[in-house]
């Protein structure tokens, strides 16, 4: 950590100390500070849902204990590869601290996923199982992972009838609240899956101890602390949602009222109704957050955070003007989960995501953004070659591109090719890979463009003979690739621009775009 960085968090931190000093592995995994936590206070509530209400920490322990003795009798235990996608819910919430407990690594999924992305992440990790419900067309995903994993068992979160194992491998039945105390930090925890340049998805592997860092620096940074009750509409199967939203309730002891859907309306109810304090959301939340006659009632929380992608300056001025609140930017990524954030004590500065959190160190290699800490994984599954190209002498290349700005970083562009659509990553090389599919298509190429509500939006240049009605290759792409992959628009052009080396230059494509 620069002196810089360091005297930053010295200044801010609470507890007075140097960032240095900051204990980031305090109680050792997300688990064991969970089931502690559970055991010390089981009727304190936890997590609300719609179906359920408030569930306390005897509930989901409980809950927890009878996944974990299911999927100990279907022999899966520590290391295994687990599948898990579903909307939001407590009984999701239970499931997810069993698979930790037990030592299986969580492999969440967007319930949004297509026949092509679902085999492509099965076949990369080969689970031993998978817990979802709720997602695409009932049998879709249970075909669909069994093309890829024939002997994958496939459940839900409660029913769990997995198949007895033949014992060989079975951990032995016993309370999970030991078998979490039995999880090792370095021990992989979850598997992130991006669809990366390539197009083909590539899994970011996270040990218990890089999760619990990033929640412990959250903790310090934003104050959070168990009087807390956050509205988490994000999905819990991408970071946002479940690296920060749950995996920093639970770890702090705090409460969280789920929703599986984003609406502002439900939002403002559950400010209301639950006496919220917090709200995380990415700019396009917002944005519609803002739009809203009952924008004010934002005011009642004490922490609004944003991120996943750029929050404009003129979003961020419209939420302080309609509710007060001064939102937090802050810069995370599958592969770190959280890496910079606005203070919560000092000026906020719009158009910057802040200072490296506690532990994090932050260096620019010509412009682009370098990161090295606890909290940043140790490379893809089963990718050698990428993660010889990822890091940098211990440093992990962020592909995203900075500059400093008295001590905030404000991030100023991107080196990889990724396109955030209302949050959401698309990978240009993976659409384009089934736009080129199309028979009509002879070439094509994916790019953003700027968007007033999504940040950006995805579109398609092609080369054809033939045009293309508004929503073809919408729905074409739709029926291969998760609905935020779908291009908008679609552009008819006479050739790609290429360099020398035949290389398309995407920076060129829209001056080649016909009306
Ligand atoms: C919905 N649609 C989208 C998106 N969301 N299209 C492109 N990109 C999107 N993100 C489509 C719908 O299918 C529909 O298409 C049309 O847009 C209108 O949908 P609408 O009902 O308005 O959308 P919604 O269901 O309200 O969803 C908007 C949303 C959602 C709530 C903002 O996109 C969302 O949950 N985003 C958060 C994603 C997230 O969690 N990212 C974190 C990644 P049609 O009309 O054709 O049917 S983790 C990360 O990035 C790192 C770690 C970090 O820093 O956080
Ligand atoms: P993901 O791969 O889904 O984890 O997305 C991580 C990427 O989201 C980063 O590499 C950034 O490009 C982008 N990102 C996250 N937060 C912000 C932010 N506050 N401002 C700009 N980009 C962001």
């Amino acid at each position: 950590m620069t002196d810089g960085q360091e005297s930053h968090w010295s200044r801010h931190l609470s507890a007075g100390g140097s960032a240095a000093e900051v204990d980031l592995s305090a109680g050792g995994t997300l688990p064991a500070v969970w089931l502690d936590r559970w055991s010390a206070d089981p009727q304190r509530a936890v997590v609300w849902d719609a179906h359920d209400g408030w569930v306390t920490g005897a509930q989901l322990a409980a809950r927890a204990q009878d996944v974990a003795e299911r999927l100990a009798s279907a022999g899966i235990g520590a290391g295994d590869r687990v599948l898990i996608s579903g909307p939001s819910s407590s009984r999701l919430v239970a499931a997810h601290a069993a698979l930790l407990a037990a030592g299986a690594v969580v492999v969440p999924l967007n319930g949004a996923y297509r026949a092509e992305e679902v085999r492509g992440v099965v076949a990369d990790c080969r689970p031993a199982a998978a817990l979802v419900e709720g997602v695409g067309e009932p049998g879709e995903w249970a075909e669909w992972i069994a093309e890829a994993g024939p002997a994958v068992q496939v459940t839900d979160f409660d029913a769990m009838e997995l198949a007895e194992g033949d014992g060989s491998s079975a951990p032995t039945q016993r309370d999970h609240g030991v078998q979490a105390s039995e999880r090792r930090p370095d021990e992989p925890a979850l598997i992130g899956y991006t669809s990366g340049t390539t197009g083909r998805p590539k899994g970011a592997v996270l040990s218990h101890a890089n999760l619990l860092a990033s929640v412990r620096a959250l903790e310090l940074a934003w104050h959070w602390t168990p009087d807390d009750v956050l509205v988490l509409a994000l999905p819990l199967f991408h970071m946002h949602g479940l690296g920060v939203g749950l995996h920093g309730t639970l770890t702090v002891g705090a409460r969280a009222v789920l929703q599986p859907t984003f609406e502002p309306d439900a939002v403002f109810d559950a400010i209301r109704e639950h006496q919220a304090t917090m709200f995380f959301g990415v700019p396009t939340m917002y944005s519609r957050l803002v739009a809203s006659p009952r924008a004010a009632e934002l005011s009642a929380l004490r922490l609004c955070v944003s991120g996943s992608a750029p929050m404009p300056a003129e979003l961020h001025d419209a939420v302080r003007e309609a509710s007060g609140q001064h939102v937090i930017e802050r810069y995370g990524m599958t592969e770190t989960v959280m890496l910079v954030s606005n203070p919560h004590d000092e000026p906020r500065r719009a158009g910057t995501v802040g200072f490296p959190l506690p532990g994090v160190e932050v260096r620019l290699d010509a412009e682009e953004i370098l990161v090295r800490g606890p909290n940043v994984f140790s490379g893809y599954w089963e990718r050698p070659a990428e993660n010889a190209a990822s890091f940098s002498d211990g440093w992990f290349r962020t592909g995203d591109l900075g500059q400093w700005d008295d001590g905030y970083l404000r991030i100023v562009g991107r080196a990889k090719e990724l396109i955030i659509c209302g949050g959401f990553n698309v990978y240009p090389r993976e659409v384009e890979e089934v736009i080129a599919s199309h028979p009509d298509v002879a070439e094509c190429a994916v790019g953003g463009e700027p968007d007033p509500e999504w940040g950006e939006v995805v579109v398609a240049y092609v080369v054809a003979e033939r045009d293309f009605a508004e929503d073809e290759l919408k729905d074409f792409v739709g029926e291969h690739l998760a609905f935020y992959k779908r291009p908008r628009r679609t552009y008819r052009i006479d050739a790609l621009p290429r360099n020398a080396l035949g290389k398309v230059q995407r920076q060129m494509l829209g001056r080649q775009a016909k009306p």
